[in-house]
């Protein structure tokens, strides 16, 4: 079982194999942290995106569609990758929302796997800009990561990049609550 971790702060700064991004279907950077690893990766991340764009324009819901994850190199940040994944936008809750937001998680491990890396950091997928309530957002994160990692043997590293005070008292409930 891999040590699932919590902690406040930036998740430009972490030094991990992959850190994800909380991206848009058309990879082309935009605000929260995705802007703020476009920033501190600079311009090769956004090139590279281009490229993946380009490569993937007749993906259906594309280049990255909701619920999927696609990955780069990670320019001037200190981890090795970016996995941008595209949350879903909250719209109640009855759209799919769930399941989507799980299918972010999943597959972000199952590429980080197939990539053989070992340790990746999610920030709260789709809490700021496109609204899903936190602490639903947050139970649904750790149910996906918890459930996923038994088929990911080569990550031995999960850390949950919460920037606000209020997610990382969710987390803290959830991971400990977990432990126990
Ligand atoms: N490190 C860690 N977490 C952060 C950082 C950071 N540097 N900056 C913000 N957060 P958001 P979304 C947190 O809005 O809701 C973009 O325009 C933030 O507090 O970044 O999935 C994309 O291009 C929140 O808890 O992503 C999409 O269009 C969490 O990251 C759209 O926003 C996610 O907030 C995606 O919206």
């Amino acid at each position: 079982m891999p040590q699932l971790e919590v902690i406040q702060g930036d998740i430009t700064a972490q030094r991990v194999d992959a850190i994800v991004n909380a991206a848009n279907s058309s990879l082309m950077g935009g605000g929260g942290v995705d802007g703020a690893i476009h920033r501190a990766a600079g311009p090769s991340l956004l090139e590279e995106c281009r490229k993946t764009a380009a490569a993937r324009r007749n993906v259906p819901g594309g280049p990255c569609p909701t619920g999927d994850a696609v990955i780069t190199g990670a320019g001037k940040l200190p981890a090795k990758h970016v996995i941008h994944t595209v949350g879903p936008v909250w719209h109640g809750g009855g759209h799919g929302e769930p399941e989507l937001l799980a299918s972010c998680y999943r597959k972000s491990l199952l590429l980080a796997e197939e990539n053989k890396l070992g340790s990746i950091a999610f920030p709260n997928v789709s809490t700021g800009i496109f609204g899903y309530p936190k602490d639903k957002a947050a139970a649904i994160a750790v149910a996906a990561v918890k459930e996923t990692i038994s088929k990911t043997p080569g990550i031995k590293r999960v850390v949950f990049v919460c920037f606000d005070q209020e997610n990382l008292g969710l987390y803290q409930k959830l991971l400990s609550a977990a432990s126990t």
